[in-house]
């Protein structure tokens, strides 16, 4: 007996335009398509190459599989799962249908890098301010999950004086200062900053500190 190729449909659950299911019947049956299972549960990864194709185990009436290629990226921070039917309708007159759920969850892979939510921060401290002076705090996300959305911040490119000035906790992103200020010497520091997954994808962003004059200089003739 020459395979047969039943005509498929897709009802689509959730908007999804990219998936294509092909499925091909070894014999012409006179009962309607029916399913071993009413759902089938699958998880992909987002970064799955358009083409890959799944056998989905539809054990449509025996032992046979549905095919399902992969044909536009996938992106977990857009949208983590999705939903379709599979209706199977035969040749027959009238013809018969039996279908199946298919659930598949998208699995995050690292592709977003941490995003500050400021290009520039800005800050103000007087310059008699003592050390261990909350500055400020600047903030990064990173769109993916749990491990993957780990964000840890530091300064880059930093001059010797300013590194012994200014501290950022890794941590919370904190900046506080470390060392004794002088309006009279600089007025103002410009501190990069790099805010690093556990994947080495990195987002920076810039924090101006402004030093803020304060009355500390004896006037002359005095003393
Ligand atoms: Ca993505
Ligand atoms: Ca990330
Ligand atoms: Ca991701
Ligand atoms: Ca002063």
């Amino acid at each position: 007996m020459s395979p047969f190729l039943f005509g498929i449909e897709i009802l689509l659950e959730t908007p999804l335009e990219f998936f294509s299911i092909t499925i091909e019947i070894q014999d012409i049956n006179d009962h309607a398509p029916v399913f071993s299972k009413k759902e089938i549960i699958l998880e992909i990864g987002e970064s799955t190459p358009v083409g890959t194709i799944f056998l989905l185990d539809t054990s449509y009436n025996g032992s046979k599989y549905a095919e399902m290629v992969l044909q536009s990226v996938l992106d977990r921070e857009k949208q983590s799962a999705h939903s379709l039917i599979l209706t199977a309708i035969d040749g027959g007159d009238p013809p018969r249908s039996g279908t199946v759920k298919i659930v598949i969850t998208v699995l995050d892979a690292n592709d977003n890098a941490p995003i500050f939510t400021e290009t520039m921060y800005k800050a103000s401290v007087a310059e008699n301010a003592v050390k261990g002076t909350l500055i400020t705090k600047v903030s990064a996300s990173d769109a993916d999950e749990g491990y993957n959305g780990n964000v840890t911040y530091s300064f880059t490119h930093m001059g010797e004086d300013a590194a012994h000035l200014f501290q950022i906790s890794a941590a919370t992103g904190d900046v506080t200062l470390t060392g004794n200020l002088d309006y009279e010497t600089v007025q103002q520091y410009e501190l990069n900053l790099q805010a690093k997954d556990p994947w080495g994808l990195t987002g920076a962003s810039k924090l101006v500190v402004d030093v803020v004059d304060v009355n500390d200089n004896s006037p002359k003739g005095r003393c």
